[in-house]
C-alpha cells in the first residue's frame, strides 16, 4: 500500500536520537575487557605469545623505525617496553570507546569494529616470526566473546533493537537495571577470564626448570682475579651482578624455554648436522670466562654494558665437529622467538672464547638473559654475537641472509669500538676542593685496554692507574687522583687499546655501528 505521510528521514530520526555517549563508553570498555580477557585465557591455554596484545606489541617493536627506536631508548631507556604496553593500552581504550559509542547507535558498526579488532590480532599473531595457525585462536575467541557481550548489552541500551516488551527506560532509552547487571557480569567475566589465563600461562614458564638445573661442581665460581677491582665508591664493580646487568632484546614477553625441552640444531653449510640437548651440552668440556658484553645502542657514557663470568662450552669445538664449509662466511643464530643474529664464522672460529653459555656469575642463565642457553662472542656488539634463548645455528653466507638488525640498517660487521666512561664523580656533582678520586671503566674487547687518560678542561692528559687485566675480553677500571681546584670543570676521558689505537674524539651516534666520542662531565668544585 502506498504511504500517505512521508516517514521521517533517516537523518531527522537520527538527529532526534539521544547520543548516549556515557553508556557507549561503558559498553565499549566492557566489551573490550571481555574480548581481551577471553583472548588472554585462550592464549594462556594455547600459547602466551599468541595473545593479541603480545603479538601486536611484538609487531610494533619489529616495525618501529630507527629514529623512533632511538628516541624511545634515549627517552625511556629500560622502560621502553612498559611505555609500549601503556601505549597499546591507551590505544585499545580509545578504540574500545569509539566502538562502544558507535555500537549503541548502530549495532552493526559495533560488530564490525570488534571484527576489525579481532582481525588485527589474528594478522599480528600469524605473522610473528614463530607464528603458527593455532596462534589465531586467542584473537578469534576474544573477538567472538566481545561480540557476544555486545549482543547481550544491546537490549539494555536500546530496547527497540532487541525486545518488543515494554521496559522501564530512562529518557535516553536505557534500561538501567539491565544495563547495570549486564555490565557488572561482563566486567566480572573479563576479570575471571584474564586471571584464569594467567594461571594457565604458568604452565609455559621456565622458572621451575631453571631452579632444577644443577651446574657441574667444577663450575663453582672462583673469585675474580686479584686486582681487577679497585673498589672505589661509585665505580662500577668489575663483575656486574646479574640483577644489575642491562637487558636489551625485542621480546615483549620473555621467552620461556625449559632446559629439558631445549634443542639446538646446527645445520646449513656443514658436513653433518647436529642436534644438542641441554644435558649433552652440559656434559661437554666447559670453560668459565669473564666477558664484557655491550650494546651497539649504548650512548657515550651509557649503561648498556656489563661484565659477567660466563660458563659454557666452546662454540668452536662444536663447529669443528659438524665440519664447516670454508665458504660459509656467516653463522646465523636464531632464538626461539625468531630473532636472528649474524656473526662472521671466521671470528667465531679464530680461537677466541666464543661460547654457548649456560651460566652467568655462578647461576643458571637468568630467564631475561637467555635461559637455558645463549651465545657469546667476545669483541662483538651483542646484536651480532649474543643470541639469547638460542635454538638454531645455521652456517650460511652474508649474501644469503640479513639478520634482524641488519634488515633495519645496522652494520653487518660490528666489532666493539674502544671506549671509556667516567663513573665517579657523577655529572654535575658538587665537590670540595682537594684530591678527588675520578674513576670509571674502559673497554676494547678482544684487543684489550693499554691505557686510559683523563683531562680537566683543556689541560694535559693525565695517565690513569689501571686495575689488573683479567683478559683482553673484559673492561678495565681506571682511577685518577685529581687535584680539584675551585670552579666549574670539564672532565674528559679517553682510552687506548693494545693495538695502540686511541679512542676517537669524533662524536657519532650509535647508529649504524656504535657511538664514538669522549665521555665528558662537568663538576662544580667549591
Ligand atoms: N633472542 C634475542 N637475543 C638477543 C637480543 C634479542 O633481541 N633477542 N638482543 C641482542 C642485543 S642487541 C644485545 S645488546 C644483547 C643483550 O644481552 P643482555 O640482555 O643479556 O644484556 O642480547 C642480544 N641477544
Ligand atoms: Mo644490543
Amino acid at each position: 500500500m502506498a504511504e500517505t505521510a512521508a516517514p521521517p528521514t533517516d537523518a531527522r530520526s537520527r538527529a532526534k536520537e539521544p547520543r548516549r555517549i556515557g553508556p557507549g563508553i561503558v559498553v565499549g570498555s566492557i566489551c573490550a575487557a571481555v574480548a581481551i580477557g577471553v583472548a588472554q585465557l585462550t592464549a594462556g591455554i594455547v600459547n602466551p605469545e599468541a595473545s593479541p596484545i603480545v603479538a601486536v606489541g611484538g609487531t610494533a617493536i619489529d616495525a618501529t623505525p630507527e629514529w623512533l627506536k632511538g628516541f624511545a631508548i634515549r627517552t625511556f631507556g629500560a622502560n621502553d617496553k612498559r611505555v609500549l604496553l601503556a601505549g597499546i593500552g591507551v590505544t585499545l581504550a580509545v578504540v574500545a570507546v569509539v566502538i562502544g559509542v558507535a555500537a549503541v547507535r548502530r549495532p552493526m558498526a559495533g560488530y564490525a569494529g570488534l571484527a576489525v579488532f579481532g582481525l588485527v590480532g589474528v594478522a599480528a599473531a600469524l605473522t610473528r616470526p614463530d607464528g603458527a595457525p593455532i596462534d589465531a585462536l586467542p584473537s578469534i575467541t576474544g573477538g567472538l566473546a566481545g561480540a557476544l557481550m555486545l549482543w547481550m548489552f544491546l537490549p539494555a541500551v536500546a530496547p527497540s533493537f532487541a525486545t518488543p516488551a515494554p521496559v522501564r527506560t530512562t529518557p535516553t532509552g536505557i534500561d538501567r537495571r539491565r544495563f547495570f547487571l549486564t555490565g557488572a557480569a561482563g566486567a566480572a567475566a573479563a576479570v575471571v577470564a584474564g586471571g584464569a589465563g594467567r594461571v594457565f600461562a604458568q604452565r609455559f614458564e621456565a622458572d621451575a626448570s631453571r631452579a632444577a638445573v644443577h651446574l657441574p661442581s667444577s663450575a663453582v665460581t672462583s673469585p675474580a682475579r686479584v686486582g681487577t677491582d679497585l673498589t672505589v665508591p661509585g665505580l662500577s664493580p668489575f663483575i656486574t651482578p646479574n640483577a644489575e646487568f642491562y637487558r636489551v632484546d625485542t621480546a615483549l614477553l620473555v621467552p620461556a624455554v625449559k632446559a629439558e625441552d631445549w634443542r639446538l640444531r646446527i645445520h646449513g653449510m656443514v658436513d653433518h648436522e647436529m642436534t644438542l640437548t641441554f644435558d649433552q651440552l652440559m656434559n661437554r668440556p666447559l670453560i668459565e670466562r669473564d666477558i664484557t658484553l655491550n650494546c651497539v645502542s649504548n650512548e657515550v657514557g651509557g649503561g648498556y654494558i656489563g661484565n659477567a663470568r660466563w660458563l659454557g662450552t666452546r662454540l668452536e669445538s662444536i663447529l669443528d665437529e659438524v665440519g664447516v664449509d670454508p665458504t660459509a662466511g656467516q653463522l646465523v643464530s636464531r632464538s626461539v622467538d625468531g630473532f636472528t643474529v649474524g656473526t662472521p664464522t671466521a671470528v667465531a672460529m679464530d680461537g677466541r672464547d666464543a661460547m654457548l653459555a649456560i651460566a652467568m656469575n655462578g647461576e643458571p642463565l637468568p630467564l631475561d638473559h637467555g635461559f637455558p642457553v645463549r651465545m657469546l662472542v667476545p669483541g662483538l656488539y651483542g646484536y651480532v654475537s649474543a643470541t639469547k634463548w638460542v635454538v638454531d645455528i645455521e652456517l650460511s653466507t652474508f649474501d644469503a641472509f640479513d639478520a634482524y638488525w641488519i634488515r633495519r640498517g645496522w652494520a653487518q660487521q660490528a666489532p666493539v669500538k674502544t671506549a671509556s666512561r667516567i663513573d665517579t664523580p657523577r655529572a654535575n656533582a658538587r665537590l670540595d676542593a682537594g684530591t678527588v678520586p675520578v674513576a670509571g671503566v674502559a673497554w676494547a674487547q678482544h684487543r684489550g685496554i693499554a691505557s686510559v687518560d683523563l683531562r680537566a678542561d683543556d689541560g694535559p692528559w693525565m695517565p690513569a692507574r689501571l686495575s689488573a687485566e683479567d683478559t683482553v675480553d673484559t673492561w678495565r677500571q681506571w682511577l685518577v687522583m685529581w687535584d680539584a681546584t675551585p670552579g666549574d670543570h670539564l672532565l674528559e676521558v679517553r682510552a687506548t687499546d693494545q693495538t695502540g689505537a686511541v679512542q676517537t674524539e669524533a662524536s657519532a651516534p650509535p647508529f649504524p655501528d656504535g657511538a664514538t666520542g669522549y665521555h665528558a662531565i662537568v663538576v662544580q668544585v667549591t
